[in-house]
């Protein structure tokens, strides 16, 4: 698609840096938005009702609103995933969706393994104690963690992030790698010595299960309490995908009785989590606020890439990672495709 000469539009959603604004603004007349508030939200929905593409982290995209904006072409969003966005209606719009994958993998897995240790070796409780004044005397058994090296990891979804995470495990801390996959990892399993299994026996036989996969219909409630019960009572659980992975409930109870020893979470059903949320203040959970992707770099490199998927495909040359470029590629279905 497009013609160099045709007028794009494109709403930008998120802070990107100048050179990373100046490279839209080569192919496109740019409205920015640092971020969107109830103070400037209409003249986001003005914005969008005249763009060809979006591009931003977070962005809040319903039917509604894309059936307000009759012109759009591209979604570049500054993430791997994109369970946030209505991709079935895209496709039938034949409007591209791009998102961010491999960038951010490696940061992604660092993030899981820092809950891993963190959830093991008890590091915000203990820590807390020190900052709190009460480290009066030297720790006796109640306050020992748990080995990470040498315990069994299950990753459950094997992909780029499960790899990776994997990979630490296997290499930096001799851990066994149980995992799961809708196809077998040869890889993994010749390197790093993996064994596939399917989830309840990955369950019952890991001591640090870690949630990699996608959120979607299939992985909705994917660990609830049944699956909780299969786990030792001495492993931890540790959620890098997304919140509803989890029946939280089901987790606040498991936790509560022990069904098994700690959590390690970044991911929420709700996102900020709630304060009221028992998460928030349980000594054996330790909770970040998304921090999955985000470090200065990877952050950097996740918006690059996101503003490249979007000028390439305005400018013809094509996206980098799209998710459906079939979609896009094929005359769209509805009226307002004017590829
Ligand atoms: C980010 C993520 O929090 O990429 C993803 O899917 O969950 C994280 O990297 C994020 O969505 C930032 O926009």
């Amino acid at each position: 698609m497009g013609e160099a000469s045709r007028p794009w539009r494109v709403v930008a959603v998120r802070r990107l840096s100048e050179a990373q604004l100046a490279a839209l603004s080569a192919v496109a007349e740019v409205e920015y938005f640092e971020e969107i508030s109830e103070h400037n939200r209409a003249d986001f929905l003005a914005a969008l009702s005249r763009a060809h593409g979006l591009i931003g982290g977070k962005l809040e995209l319903d039917e509604a609103m894309l059936a307000e904006a009759p012109a759009l072409r591209v979604v570049s969003t500054i993430s791997v995933g994109y369970d946030h966005l209505p991709l079935a209606t895209m496709n039938r719009r034949g409007i591209l969706l791009c998102n961010t994958p491999n960038v951010l993998t490696e940061t992604t897995a660092d993030t899981a393994f820092a809950l891993i240790m963190a959830t093991q070796r008890r590091l915000v409780e203990l820590a807390n104690r020190v900052r709190d004044g009460e480290w009066k005397a030297h720790i006796g058994r109640e306050h020992f963690g748990i080995d990470v090296h040498g315990k069994t990891l299950g990753i459950v979804g094997a992909g780029r992030i499960g790899a990776a995470t994997a990979r630490r495990g296997a290499l930096g801390f001799g851990m066994p790698i149980l995992y799961t996959a809708a196809s077998p990892k040869p890889e993994l399993e010749a390197c790093l010595g993996a064994h596939r299994r399917e989830l309840d026996a990955l369950l019952a036989e890991a001591d640090i299960v870690c949630l990699s996969v996608p959120y979607n219909a299939d992985t909705h409630h994917l660990i609830d309490a049944t699956a909780l019960a299969r786990m030792k009572s001495t492993a931890a659980l540790v959620n890098v995908a997304r919140g509803k992975v989890i029946d939280e409930p089901a987790l606040v109870d498991a936790l509560q009785r022990r069904v098994i020893r700690a959590a390690g979470l970044d991911v929420f059903a709700e996102e900020p989590l709630p304060a009221s949320s028992p998460l928030a203040a349980m000594d054996n959970v330790v909770a970040t606020p998304h921090i999955g992707s985000a470090t200065h770099e990877t952050r950097e490199a996740m918006a690059q890439l996101a503003v490249d998927n979007l000028v390439g495909a305005l400018s013809g040359s094509g996206p980098l990672t799209a998710v459906n470029e079939d979609a896009w590629r094929k005359p769209a279905a509805t009226s307002g495709g004017n590829r």
